[in-house]
């Protein structure tokens, strides 16, 4: 089977940026002076709610502030996160943060055979933009037929309604795309969404229940950053997950489907 379309998730998937975010929330939480500062670990439990307004929102609620006080900083959140994705954008737009391995060959790979890219994500479109820029160069965006993003869908990840709306405008049925992931949230939004889904976890979503996934691998690996242990024990042709692979291996997947 020919796939059509591969629907990247963005933070995480297509680049480990979530450290990028943490520094953003808080340097916009010093700029209204408000104490907050997110630890790492403090961190990775707020990126169980997706979506960094609703995150905020989420970290405000567990405060212990009086009924004024709680709903001063919840009026604040627009104002918060604007602040925050521009920290993010200007970190990101300084070049520091590259592509995971074996994204930009899987792309080029994708391209090559006349698969359509596409982005299904939490994050706004100017982080998106920052990032491909940043690491794709000033055609990055333009590579995507479809970026599917942020407030576009009022449910987030875990539900599947960003994957719909990507599918939707793609004009594809979920069984002629692939998903890939590196959350839990992720990975159920995408399977809710009917789609094949392959999860690259990292050091914010490792330990996830990825048992829902088609494909579970530490990285898309490259030739020169081949996977431990591979071809031979999850993949068969090369020890990086080729695009022809990834097609073989969806499509007999999918012929044995009931
Ligand atoms: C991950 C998210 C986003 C980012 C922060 O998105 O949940 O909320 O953590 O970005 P993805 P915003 O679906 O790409 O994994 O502050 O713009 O939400
Ligand atoms: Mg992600």
């Amino acid at each position: 089977m020919a796939y059509a379309a591969l629907i990247f998730d963005v933070d995480g998937t297509l680049a480990d940026t979530e450290e990028v975010h943490r520094s953003a929330f808080n340097l916009a939480f010093e700029h209204f002076h408000l104490g907050w500062q997110w630890s790492r670990g403090e961190y990775r439990g707020l990126l169980n709610t997706a979506g960094g307004k609703e995150r905020i929102a989420a970290y405000i609620a567990q405060l212990d502030l009086s009924p004024v006080e709680r709903k001063r900083c919840l009026e604040l959140v627009p104002l918060l996160h604007a602040q925050k994705t521009q920290c993010y954008g200007s970190i990101i737009s300084e070049g520091m943060v590259s592509l995971r391995d074996g994204v930009a060959r899987l792309l080029d790979e994708a391209q090559a055979a006349g698969c359509r890219l596409a982005i299904a994500t939490t994050t706004s479109a100017e982080n998106i933009d920052a990032l491909l820029l940043s690491t794709l160069g000033q055609g990055g965006p333009a590579r995507f037929s479809v970026i599917a993003c942020g407030d576009q869908v009022r449910a987030k990840k875990p539900a599947p309604d960003i994957y719909q709306l990507a599918l939707q405008q793609l004009k594809l049925p979920a069984h002629q795309a692939i998903a890939f992931e590196d959350s839990e949230n992720g990975l159920r939004s995408a399977v809710a969404a009917g789609l094949w889904t392959v999860v690259t976890p990292n050091f914010w979503t490792e330990g996830g229940d990825f048992g829902a996934a088609d494909l579970v691998l530490p990285r898309l690996g490259d030739p020169a950053e081949p996977l431990a242990g591979e071809p031979g024990g999850k993949l068969q042709m090369a020890a990086w997950l080729t695009f022809r692979e990834l097609s073989a291996r969806a499509g007999a997947t999918r012929q044995m489907a009931p």
